[in-house]
């Protein structure tokens, strides 16, 4: 079994490779090849095109591990180790040419089951920027190589706090009633649109905080290790682990202040 610090080297590498080809493209024009689950949950062909290039990456490099790919869905592998793929998260920002999008590839020992895996080593990689995160479960993270640290505690009033919504229309109505309960309370809000960055950006002091329901498990795998390994909390909805349900993560004073906040509202949600 390689090491942990292996396993990120080998997605650090992937992942550089992936975002020279989704910065390409986008030069070159984005084209929408479907939509998904909403008109506005939309894959490209880079998207497509992106994960393909990862998939044979991954397969050369690590024949026996399994895959879970957001556009070419899972693969079973014998070693117990799952690669997590997001190719393009933040696919409407890439559409619209907004510079906020990352390829994220996690690796994880289980079941790719965010309930039940045990994330190792995952890479974030901005196309546009060229900033890498990444994390080794046990060794830290770090961006471009620079080890990562959480912002201090600050009072809720003062924490800026990221989220993000659903491409459900009713599901963001009702996700942007508990923005506009909680904006009062803190010192702004902040819609992203790339889970994977939002984790990045609280890894990294840019955010204080970060909550969303409804992600999948590629848009945080990596995400919310580098978040965890510079020092968050990342948690999910009651007792389960961060996930669809509810992922929150705040460095430990802030958590304990907003998290119950977001339990209140999300833990009725119906
Ligand atoms: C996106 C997430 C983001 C969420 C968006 C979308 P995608 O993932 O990263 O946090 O708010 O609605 O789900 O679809 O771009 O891979």
């Amino acid at each position: 079994m390689p090491s942990n610090a292996e396993l990120r080297d080998i997605a650090l590498t992937v992942a550089r490779r992936a975002a020279d080809l989704a910065h390409l493209r986008r030069s070159e024009g984005v084209e929408i090849a479907a939509s998904k689950s909403s008109l506005t949950d939309i894959v490209t062909r880079a998207d497509r095109e992106v994960e393909h290039l990862v998939r044979e990456a991954i397969a050369a490099s690590r024949p026996r591990d399994g895959f879970l790919g957001e556009e070419s869905g899972g693969g079973e592998g014998t070693s117990g180790l799952t690669w997590v793929v997001d190719p393009i998260d933040g696919t409407v920002n890439y559409f619209y040419g907004i510079p906020a999008y990352a390829v994220s590839i996690a690796v994880v020992e289980g079941d790719a089951d965010p309930q039940t895996w045990t994330t190792l080593a995952g890479a974030v990689v901005n196309p546009v920027s060229g900033e890498a995160f990444t994390a080794s479960a046990g060794g830290g993270a770090r961006l471009n190589g620079r080890e990562l640290h959480v912002n201090g505690d600050v009072p809720l009033e003062l924490a800026l706090v990221g989220t993000g919504f659903g491409y459900d229309a009713t599901i963001r109505e009702r996700q942007a009633a508990f923005v506009a309960q909680l904006i009062g309370k803190v010192r702004d809000v902040r819609r992203i649109g790339t889970a994977s960055l939002d984790l990045c950006n609280v890894a990294s002091g840019r955010l204080d905080a970060y909550f969303e329901r409804g992600l999948n498990p590629w848009d945080h795998a990596a995400g919310a290790l580098i978040a965890r390994e510079a020092g968050a909390v990342v948690g999910g909805l009651g007792d389960l682990q961060a996930g669809a349900e509810l992922l929150v993560a705040a460095p430990p004073a802030l958590y304990q202040k907003l998290n119950p906040l977001v339990q209140d509202y999300y833990s009725a949600w119906r």
